[in-house]
């Protein structure tokens, strides 16, 4: 018999990558998706199965976390081995403007999936998979941050994320639940929120090398993230409910980078180097060589002459935050020795992964061409 997974946020980068990842190992999948005015489901196109097909393995529902009556409904109606929890409002400058609606999904919306299990008498049955987050350690107190460093969240969406880690602990001890929570670092690829700003560089590079946008703004270029692929870490996520018992684990790769140096690579991937000057806001980055060889055998056109000498980076402190994680990096003992876990993916070949997959994406007429939201300084 194959096994059933629900996942909330299935249209989101994990939730894709998760979908695909179970679909292959053979399970019946089930995904919640938000009803928009225009089509979400971009990330899931792939994988989609027609409502007309028989014998499909993947069902999308449509539903919401704020809505209990909606998850008790679904929760009742899919009887699924196995929950993963991966809707939420995760955009953490995001939740200093909203932080009523990000405590809402992302707190209390854990705990409505925790309940309906336990209510609907599935705690024997349903296993459940609650994204925790890195945003958790804040303010850091320990380097490397491991799964027995204390928390210290710093933003509206860290400490509703806070709530769902705790309720998942007390509903796993309270009740014999079989609740774990994966504590992931920062994890990228080339289908993350064009707002994160990861995806935001690798956007922007592939935007200039193609001779469309004159600068990059961002906010603290200071700040260090362990960054790993969202690939890898959707296998982390089934090994641990694949296992006996339930347990909390960190999922990182160990080696933290700032978004300077995230800049600088990304800019090395076209053969061009960066150089920066200035401080604080005063800082800027400029184009000091390219090699054109490398440019026209990664970038498919020209040699990248255009950018030599100009600007590309600069500073809008718009996009700080009112508190800010300065510095995240992961100790992944236990992953590594329980799970078996180990990451594939450096940070080489995941900027690689998202340059080429960026530099195809920004190719197209309409991506390059248009404006708005298409181009690269976001809001967030
Ligand atoms: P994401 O790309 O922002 O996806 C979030 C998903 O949640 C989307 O499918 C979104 O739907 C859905 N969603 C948001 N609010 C919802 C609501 N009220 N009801 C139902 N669905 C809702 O996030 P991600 O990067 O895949 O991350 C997955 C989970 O892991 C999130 O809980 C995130 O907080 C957590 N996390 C992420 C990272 C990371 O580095 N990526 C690290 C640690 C933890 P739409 O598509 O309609 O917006
Ligand atoms: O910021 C700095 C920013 O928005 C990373 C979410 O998936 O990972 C993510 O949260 C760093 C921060 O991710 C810009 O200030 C500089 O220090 O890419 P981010 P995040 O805040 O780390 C965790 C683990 C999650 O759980 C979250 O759901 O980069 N930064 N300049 C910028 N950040 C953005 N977005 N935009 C900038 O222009």
């Amino acid at each position: 018999m194959s096994k059933t997974a629900l996942i909330t946020g299935i249209t989101g980068q994990d939730g894709a990558y998760l979908a695909e990842y179970l679909l292959k190992q053979g399970y019946i999948v089930h995904g919640i998706k938000r009803r928009s005015s225009s089509l979400n489901t971009e990330r899931i196109d792939h994988i989609y199965d027609d409502p007309h097909n028989s014998g499909r393995r993947l069902f999308l529902h449509y539903g919401d976390m704020t809505d209990s009556l909606n998850i008790t409904s679904l929760v009742q109606k899919i009887q699924p081995d196995e929950i993963y929890n991966l809707a939420a409002m995760s955009h953490v400058k995001v939740s200093f403007e909203t932080p009523e609606y990000t405590a809402n999904a992302d707190a209390l919306g854990t705990l409505r999936i925790l309940e309906a299990v336990r209510m609907l008498g599935l705690t024997g049955h349903t296993r459940i998979y609650q994204a925790s987050t890195s945003e958790l350690y804040g303010l850091v107190r320990q380097v490397p941050q491991s799964e027995d460093t204390p928390f210290y969240p710093r933003s509206p969406y860290a400490v509703a994320k806070l709530y769902g880690y705790w309720i998942t602990v007390n509903y796993r001890e309270a009740y014999g639940m079989h609740a774990s929570n994966g504590i992931l670092f920062n994890h990228e690829s080339p289908i993350r929120g064009e707002t994160f700003v990861t995806r935001k560089i690798t956007r922007a590079v592939s935007r200039m090398a193609l001779g469309c946008d004159d600068c990059l703004y961002l906010g603290n270029m200071s700040a260090k993230r362990d960054w790993g692929h969202a690939k890898d870490y959707v296998r982390a996520m089934h090994l641990i409910l694949s296992q006996p018992e339930p347990d909390d684990y960190v999922i990182a790769t160990g080696i933290t980078t700032s978004v300077r140096d995230f800049v600088r690579m990304a800019f090395g991937y076209i053969g061009a180097e960066i150089e920066f000057s200035g401080e604080g806001t005063a800082e800027e980055g400029r184009i000091v060589s390219v090699n054109g060889e490398l440019f026209n055998s990664r970038v498919g056109t020209g040699d990248g002459s255009h950018l030599k000498g100009r600007r590309v980076v600069a500073v809008d402190p718009a996009y700080f935050r009112p508190t800010e994680v300065e510095m995240l990096v992961g100790d992944n003992t236990k992953a590594r020795t329980k799970l078996g876990w180990q990451p594939q993916y450096d940070l080489d070949a995941l900027i690689a992964d998202m340059m080429k997959s960026d530099l195809k994406l920004m190719a197209r007429e309409d991506y390059l061409r248009k404006g708005g939201y298409r181009t690269m300084n976001y809001f967030e």
